[in-house]
């Protein structure tokens, strides 16, 4: 029995630079520079390079660098430009979007024209990346799943700082840029909605992101738990059955009387992968648009129990907020 336990990768393949299949139609060459890092081969490849930049990466790199360049400043300009502060209260700093009073129209740049043309680079930097994966998949002749796995995130990104603010009329209705501030507005939006806890998108949305853990963890133990007979080459193990598949798969059904196939597990986990943000973008273009409060839309659809009625029954808060909210009641 050869003893074989590895969590990290063990074996480096070192020989000739593998610069890959011969590129048509392109017009950018890739960088032929390649090297070979022992450090990065413990984690995975050590071959580092050929590096492919094309047209829509360098607009993506350069549209990412002026939005993080946009709020940076802004960052830095909020603690009156001290080095050391800005160091200091990073994680709290923010470029906030426009207060309630502007609606769609563009703002001054100090009341939130910043966060405005920040998110247009971001936004144009992210879709540029997004057409990169996509362009670079079929020039190497491969499927396009990255890419539309990619999408799916992009559309909650979207739905968070784009679509749902156009559709409730206002773009302070969308996301600060910063670290923690972004945790305070998703705080904020949990309770100004009656507590997302009882979207059933969010409860969809938990489930394939506790799900993807869960199959990540079984499939990542599964393969190099087998790895000894070959597990690893897990494609060719897909049309040549091997013992360390036939080994996998009974282990699943000895354990719990089912397996997914060497082809299926990588289905399951794109597909709960991709469904996290699909279903967690529904959830929220649904608040405040379709549902105003969560807790009371629990009350009458039976979700959320019927308390006695000891305490005087529960209204919307955010009716009774008036203008502090910036609505009127
Ligand atoms: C490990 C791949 C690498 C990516 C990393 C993130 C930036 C931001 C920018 C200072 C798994 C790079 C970070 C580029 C720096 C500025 C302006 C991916 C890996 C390491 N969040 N969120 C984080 C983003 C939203 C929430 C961390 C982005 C929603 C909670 C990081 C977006 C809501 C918690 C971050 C976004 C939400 C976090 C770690 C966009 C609901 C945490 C992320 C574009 C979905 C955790 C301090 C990570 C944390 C965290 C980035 C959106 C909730 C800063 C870019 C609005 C509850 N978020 N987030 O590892 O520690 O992802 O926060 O939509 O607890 Mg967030
Ligand atoms: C953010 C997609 C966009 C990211 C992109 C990447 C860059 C830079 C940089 C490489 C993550 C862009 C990349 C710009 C790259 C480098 C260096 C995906 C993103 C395009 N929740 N909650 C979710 C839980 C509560 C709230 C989803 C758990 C409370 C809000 C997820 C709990 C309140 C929103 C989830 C919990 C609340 C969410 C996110 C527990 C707060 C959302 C899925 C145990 C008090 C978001 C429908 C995701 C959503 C969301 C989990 C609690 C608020 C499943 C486990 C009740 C406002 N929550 N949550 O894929 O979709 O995010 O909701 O308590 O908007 Mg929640």
């Amino acid at each position: 029995m050869p003893e074989y336990q590895n969590v990290f990768t063990r074996v480096q393949v070192r020989g000739p630079a593998e610069l890959g299949v011969p590129l048509s139609g392109n017009i950018w060459p890739r960088s032929g520079q390649t090297f070979v890092s022992y450090w990065l081969g413990k984690m995975g490849d050590a071959q580092i390079g050929p590096f492919y930049l094309g047209t829509s990466g360098l607009l993506s790199l350069i549209c990412g660098f002026i939005a993080i360049e946009i709020i940076g400043l802004n960052m830095w300009a909020s603690v009156n430009w001290s080095p050391i502060e800005f160091v200091r209260q990073l994680p709290w700093l923010a470029l906030e979007p426009p207060s309630p009073e502007y609606g769609l129209r563009i703002p001054p740049l100090q009341d939130g024209g910043w966060w405005l043309m920040a998110g247009f680079f971001l936004t144009a930097s992210i879709l540029l990346w997004w057409l990169r994966m996509y362009r670079r998949s079929k020039a190497l002749g491969m499927g396009t799943h990255i890419a539309w796995a990619f999408a799916s995130a992009i559309w909650l990104y979207l739905v968070l700082g784009f679509i749902r603010p156009v559709m409730m009329g206002s773009w302070s209705e969308a996301v600060p840029f910063g670290i923690f501030p972004h945790l305070d507005w998703t705080a904020a939006f949990s309770i100004r909605y009656g507590n997302l806890y009882y979207n059933p998108f969010h409860m969809l949305s938990i489930v394939f992101l506790y799900g993807s853990v869960l199959l990540f963890a079984m499939h990542g133990a599964t393969i190099l738990a087998v790895t000894r007979y070959g597990g690893d080459r897990e494609v060719e193990q897909i049309v040549d059955r091997g013992t360390a598949s036939e080994r996998a798969a009974l282990f699943w059904r000895w354990t719990m009387g089912f397996n997914a196939s060497m082809e299926s597990i990588h289905r399951w986990a794109w597909w709960f992968a991709v469904l996290c943000p699909l279903t967690g973008g529904i959830g929220i273009l649904l608040t405040g648009t379709v549902v105003d409060n969560w807790f009371l839309w629990g009350v009458k659809h039976g979700l959320v129990p019927e308390y006695p009625q000891v305490f005087p029954a529960v209204a919307d808060p955010a009716l009774s907020m008036g203008e502090s909210m910036g609505e009127s009641p």
